[in-house]
């Protein structure tokens, strides 16, 4: 896997430049634990020159392109991403350890963010208003201006297709900072947007670490809105850089999202969503499901049909393709290792089975599946990013529900019933952004509005409502008599 452009350069005003540190950090494959390119160490004087491109962009030939225009160029991006989807797919397998049939639905769902606000782009209107007669009231929706988006490692393609993509077609001029585990993907996007025709200045990426390039930009006083995925502890941190410079900012933080399966579910139908929603990805999923809540009366079969396909799932290098690949790191190994010894042995119902002859250097842990801890217990509570999923019973509706909104997080639910009116109730009284009825979609959906409550964060992204929320509403009131 080598890119067809160089990563150890910054992307600024259209042109690859060197970093003004002039250093370099190594990128990891997950795989192997061998470093496979290096990438640039962008401090705030490159944080600084993308401010100044974009709005030079902004002011300039960006600035100045119908809404349709934009949308042509998102709509040529998309399609140059599918071109690539070899390159991408096996560059984002390399640089994340996703098995590349995941790495390459995530080319796809950038892709599909392209198509989707590329459409969308002449489409973002304002209303008119019924005032005081002599009056005519109308709003406008207008793009912030510079908007920064910091991106973390476990789905860069679909975090900044979701991201960037909608901050585009709004308008927006982009500041990117890619998580320093995994930039490839970020860096390819900018080669392809420039392919595309869209105008120097309107994208600009800067790979760098957090404490430097990230808190850089989100400290910047050009910067008008900050999306941002990640941890909560940075997600704090990010929102008081907002708040100093009184910006809004989008939160998504990741959670501990329920599937809640009653004793008339179509258990065939639902196992095969119980079980990947906590392993895709190898767990490192933000919507991922890692709490499995099943009617008392089901809960040893539940628990004895998940064991088997635990112990059928195999995890190996990326390009293996298998079910489950490497963690992105020795740190995120270990973080997942520290709650896996917090368990009672016996509550570890079955593993998963690593491949044979894996890579030394590589961030392996075979899957979990745990049953037996009480809803309070640490591992019942806390986001463990990692292929690890909890099995609680609940003894009737009420006690689900108090089960699944009991953790400080709130993002994804599920619920499996036929029963139709306990899906309509629970679809109201669960804590989450989004509610799915016999079914799952740990980070799928390029049209439905996602984001969470609590500790998930605030703010929506996908679908229409990034649009709105990239933009800011301005009212005209005409008074002509
Ligand atoms: O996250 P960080 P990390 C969770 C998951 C994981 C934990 C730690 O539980 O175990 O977070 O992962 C940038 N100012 N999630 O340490 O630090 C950083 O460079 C500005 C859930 O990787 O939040 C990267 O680009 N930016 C999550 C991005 O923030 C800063 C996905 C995310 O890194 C910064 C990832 C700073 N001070 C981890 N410090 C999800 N919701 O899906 C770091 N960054």
């Amino acid at each position: 896997m080598t890119p067809w452009f160089d990563p150890s350069l910054v992307f600024i005003g259209g042109a690859w430049c060197a970093p003004a540190s002039g250093d370099t950090l190594p990128v990891i494959d997950p795989s192997t634990g061998d470093e496979i390119a290096r990438i640039a160490r962008g401090t705030s004087a490159d944080i600084d020159a993308a401010v100044i491109a974009a709005e030079a962009a902004l002011a300039g030939e960006w600035g100045a392109l119908p809404a349709f225009e934009r949308g042509r160029i998102l709509a040529r991006l998309g399609q140059l991403i599918l071109d690539h989807i070899e390159q991408l797919s096996a560059m984002e397998a390399a640089d994340v350890g996703k098995p590349l049939t995941q790495a390459r639905n995530d080319v796809i769902a950038m892709a599909r963010y392209c198509e989707f606000y590329a459409g969308a782009a002449d489409k973002l209107m304002g209303e008119t208003i019924p005032f005081q007669s002599g009056f005519t009231v109308y709003t406008l929706r207008e793009p912030h201006g510079v908007t920064g988006h910091i991106v973390p490692w476990n789905y860069p393609m679909q975090i900044i297709g979701r991201s960037v993509g909608a901050a585009l077609a709004a308008g927006n001029a982009c500041v990117l900072k890619p998580a320093e585990e995994a930039c490839l993907t970020a860096l390819a996007f900018a080669d392809l947007a420039r392919q595309a025709g869209l105008p120097p200045g309107a994208l600009n990426v800067v790979p760098g670490l957090g404490a430097e390039a990230g808190a850089a930009l989100t400290a910047h006083p050009g910067i008008r809105h900050i999306s941002f995925t990640g941890s909560v502890a940075t997600g704090r941190k990010v929102q008081a850089a907002a708040a100093e410079n009184v910006v809004p900012v989008t939160l998504e933080l990741g959670g501990k999202s329920p599937q809640l399966v009653f004793a008339d579910a179509d258990l065939d139908a639902a196992l095969p969503y119980l079980v990947n929603a906590g392993i895709q990805n190898a767990g490192q999923t933000c919507s991922a499901s890692s709490r499995i809540l099943v009617e008392q009366s089901i809960y040893a079969e539940v628990c004895e049909r998940m064991a088997e396909a635990y112990r059928g799932l195999s995890v190996g290098p990326a390009t293996a393709d298998l079910r489950v690949g490497p963690l992105i790191s020795a740190r995120q190994k270990g973080i997942v290792e520290r709650y896996l010894a917090m368990a009672d042995p016996a509550h570890v119902i079955a593993r998963g089975q690593l491949a044979a002859d894996l890579p030394a250097g590589g961030h392996y842990i075979a899957p979990a599946l745990i049953a037996g801890p009480g809803p309070d217990h640490v591992l019942a509570q806390e986001e463990i990013f990692g292929p690890v999923q909890i099995i609680l019973p609940f003894a009737d509706e009420a006690d689900a529900i108090r089960i699944a909104n009991g953790t400080a997080y709130g993002l994804v639910a599920s619920v499996w019933s036929r029963d139709g009116g306990r899906q309509m109730r629970l679809a109201k009284k669960l804590r989450a952004g989004q509610v799915f009825l016999n079914n799952y979609g740990a980070a799928g959906g390029v049209e439905l509005p996602f984001g969470g409550t609590g500790l998930s964060g605030h703010g929506r992204e996908k679908g229409f409502e990034a649009l709105y929320a990239m933009t800011g509403l301005k009212t005209v009131a005409a008074l002509h008599g």
